[in-house]
């Protein structure tokens, strides 16, 4: 639906009055009435990087979900502050593992006699708690594009990863691009007493995945890979690495986000494309390639719902907050857990 013109003269006054002290960030998988109003656009990683290089910016407004708004809070500079215009704007994913959860998950890798042999390896996508854990324990933060490199330099680290919070992430990487077997893997589910998993299964396994995953991307089946296919014949089939590991053996690429838009770009005129990621980007994709066939790789409708908390309303009114000079639903990660985080990001930043 369009949006409400009256809202979006609002949104228009209040960035207008605060010119340069704030910077609007959009996730790719925002609206697209609150991408009209992003400053810039990228993957979280990307986006934390672009608010840091603002530092003249004293508001960043963090159109995406909480851990996003944490990390870029992490990485901007004391007086710049983090807003996050919904406060509700989690991610299932990274709720999936929380603080108590982890180290209770160590303590049962230190009974099996395995902890100090294993190194964290946590992807972007969860809290400041979870990346200052695995700063702590010598580990580093992947996102879904440098994973692999993250990989190898933890197990020249150590014998074992602790791969958190993506399950997904952590097999599709260690089983199709480095060589493990599934039966490398196993799985500590942080529901169950002991993981669900035994000493003997935690000694012999090299990949430690935490079970958590994507509500969106987990959603794909292979059902929708061959559904598509038999539907559009000759289509690409391209989905994220949060995908379930048989969706993306049926698929013909893999990559991150900003991989997807690249690819798609590279596109000849007149290819078709099933998209196995969030579908705000899908959908805008589609818009923007009107020489390609663009489609979402499932029938059923998959926003990421959280992310879609964020709306015009909820920018507006933070907007005109600050433009009366009051700091609404700042997101601030406290000075401890803010300096063990970013160990395990500087690690990532130093990654060959
Ligand atoms: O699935 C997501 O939420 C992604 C890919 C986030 C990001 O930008 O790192
Ligand atoms: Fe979290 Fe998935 Fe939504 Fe990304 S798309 S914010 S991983 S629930």
């Amino acid at each position: 639906a369009p949006s409400d013109p009256g809202l979006v003269e609002r949104a228009r006054a209040a960035k207008a009055k605060l010119g340069e002290r704030v910077f609007v960030l959009g996730h790719h998988y925002q609206r697209d009435e609150v991408i009209e109003f992003a400053d810039v656009t990228g993957d979280s990683f990307k986006l934390a990087r672009d608010a840091a290089a603002r530092p003249e910016a004293e508001y960043i407004v963090f159109c995406g979900v909480h851990f996003m708004a944490e990390s870029a809070d992490i990485l901007t500079s004391e007086r710049q502050q983090v807003i996050l215009p919904d406060l509700a704007a989690g991610c299932s994913m990274a709720d999936m593992a929380t603080a108590e959860q982890v180290a209770e998950c160590w303590d049962v890798l230190a009974e099996a006699g395995v902890a100090d042999i294993t190194v964290p390896v946590s992807y972007m996508n969860s809290s400041a708690d979870i990346k200052a854990f695995t700063g702590r324990h010598g580990g580093t933060i992947c996102t879904s594009s440098n994973a692999r490199r993250a990989l190898e330099w933890a197990f020249e680290q150590g014998q074992k990863v602790l791969f958190l919070p993506d399950q997904h992430l952590g097999r599709n990487t260690a089983v199709r691009e480095m060589g493990f077997s599934l039966d490398d893997c196993v799985v500590y589910n942080p529901h169950k007493p002991g993981g669900g998993v035994t000493a003997e299964e935690l000694r012999a396994a090299k990949m430690i995945l935490w079970r958590g995953h994507c509500s969106v991307h987990g959603r794909f089946s292979l059902d929708s890979v061959e559904e598509v296919r038999a539907r559009i014949p000759g289509v690409n089939v391209l989905v994220h690495p949060e995908c379930k590991h048989e969706v993306v053996g049926a698929a013909d690429y893999v990559g991150s986000t900003e991989y997807i838009i690249k690819a798609l770009d590279a596109a000849p005129a007149g290819s078709a494309w099933a998209l196995g990621t969030e579908l705000n980007l899908v959908r805008r994709l589609a818009k923007a390639h009107p020489d390609k066939q663009v489609v979402f790789l499932d029938r059923t409708v998959c926003f990421c719902s959280t992310m879609n908390r964020i709306d015009l309303p909820h920018l507006v009114w933070a907007l005109e907050s600050l433009a009366d000079g009051k700091v609404v639903n700042r997101i601030q990660v406290d000075a401890e857990t803010e300096h063990f985080a970013k160990l395990a990001l500087e690690r990532m930043l130093a990654l060959p």
